[in-house]
């Protein structure tokens, strides 16, 4: 979801605090993952706050405490001296412009940060964002995660969370599970344009790393974390096989990017009970559910 009315750095406090940092985060969230990157690779001091979502045990995000950080109930949420800022790709542009330590910025690092972002609906230009092609794919993730989720929980994530299409969207994931993949539903509908799109984003990307080492040659930066969490989470859906195959230079960068000591501090040191569990789910139902199984072969047709 874009917030839209509520991006960039706001103008006033949401907490009275002298706390330089304080990030709102998730474990499993693709945003909250991408800012911890980049805390890390910054050397950030930063306050760290878990909220649970719905899919990885609760609905801490619908608190009374936590609507006043973000009324739109979704993170990350960075709060700059108790200023907020909402969106990712500028919570990590703000952080290294007040950072001591620089990565290279210049408009082809800007390119691929916002080639790579989650930005508006998740179902709407999917040809533009690479990062909105990846909130499709987590879907099949996200119905095995809401499979430990009791019924009960959405009673008042209905009714208290503010934006309604989301959360009945939530429901349907929860009620039909993976039903939800059938051929002619509405994900069935965009899942083949969802492949083509992030096929032609990585191949332009795999074009580009041709002799380099990073996006931006020997220089790591913003746009290397955005494409680290993206790749991270398309292993998480056993897509990354698929998605790599005759891409030999997208292969060896995640590979140099797997190695960096914020993939393991940022990512895989917070993988959880909940995410374990979701994968081991969607890893028997690719075997065993027919429907689950022809939805990934449309995705790979
Ligand atoms: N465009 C936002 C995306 C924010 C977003 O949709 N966050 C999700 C997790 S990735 C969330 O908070 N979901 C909880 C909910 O809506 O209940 C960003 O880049 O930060």
């Amino acid at each position: 979801m874009q917030n839209t009315e509520l991006s960039g750095l706001q103008d006033y406090k949401i907490l009275d605090t002298n706390v330089e940092w304080i990030l709102y985060h998730n474990n499993f969230s693709v945003c909250s993952r991408k800012a911890r990157v980049c805390i890390d690779e910054l050397c950030v001091k930063v306050q760290l706050k878990h909220i649970h979502i719905m899919e990885t045990k609760d609905c801490e995000n619908l608190t009374k405490e936590f609507l006043k950080i973000n009324p739109k109930a979704t993170v990350p949420v960075l709060l700059h001296y108790g200023k907020p800022i909402y969106e990712s790709h500028e919570q990590i542009a703000y952080l290294e412009k007040h950072s001591s330590k620089k990565l290279s910025q210049n408009n082809l690092v800007s390119y691929w940060i916002e080639k790579g972002s989650l930005i508006g609906e998740p179902d709407k230009n999917l040809d533009k964002y690479a990062g909105n092609c990846i909130s499709i794919f987590t879907v099949p993730l996200f119905v095995a995660m809401l499979k430990n989720i009791s019924i009960y929980k959405y009673i008042k994530y209905l009714y208290k969370h503010p934006d309604r299409f989301r959360s009945s969207k939530f429901l349907a994931f929860k009620l039909l599970a993976y039903r939800v993949f059938k051929k002619g539903s509405p994900i069935f509908k965009i899942i083949k344009f969802a492949s083509l799109s992030l096929n032609n984003h990585f191949k332009e990307l795999d074009t580009h790393l041709e002799g380099k080492v990073w996006i931006d040659g020997e220089n790591f930066s913003l746009a290397d974390i955005t494409w680290m969490v993206l790749f991270h989470r398309l292993s998480e859906v056993y897509l990354i096989d698929y998605f790599f195959d005759n891409k030999n230079n997208l292969k060896n960068y995640f590979e140099r990017l797997k190695k960096r000591d914020s993939y393991q501090s940022a990512l895989l040191d917070y993988t959880s009970d909940e995410i374990r569990a979701g994968k081991a789910n969607l890893a028997f139902e690719l075997e065993n559910n027919k429907t689950l199984i022809s939805y990934y072969q449309t995705i790979k047709l």
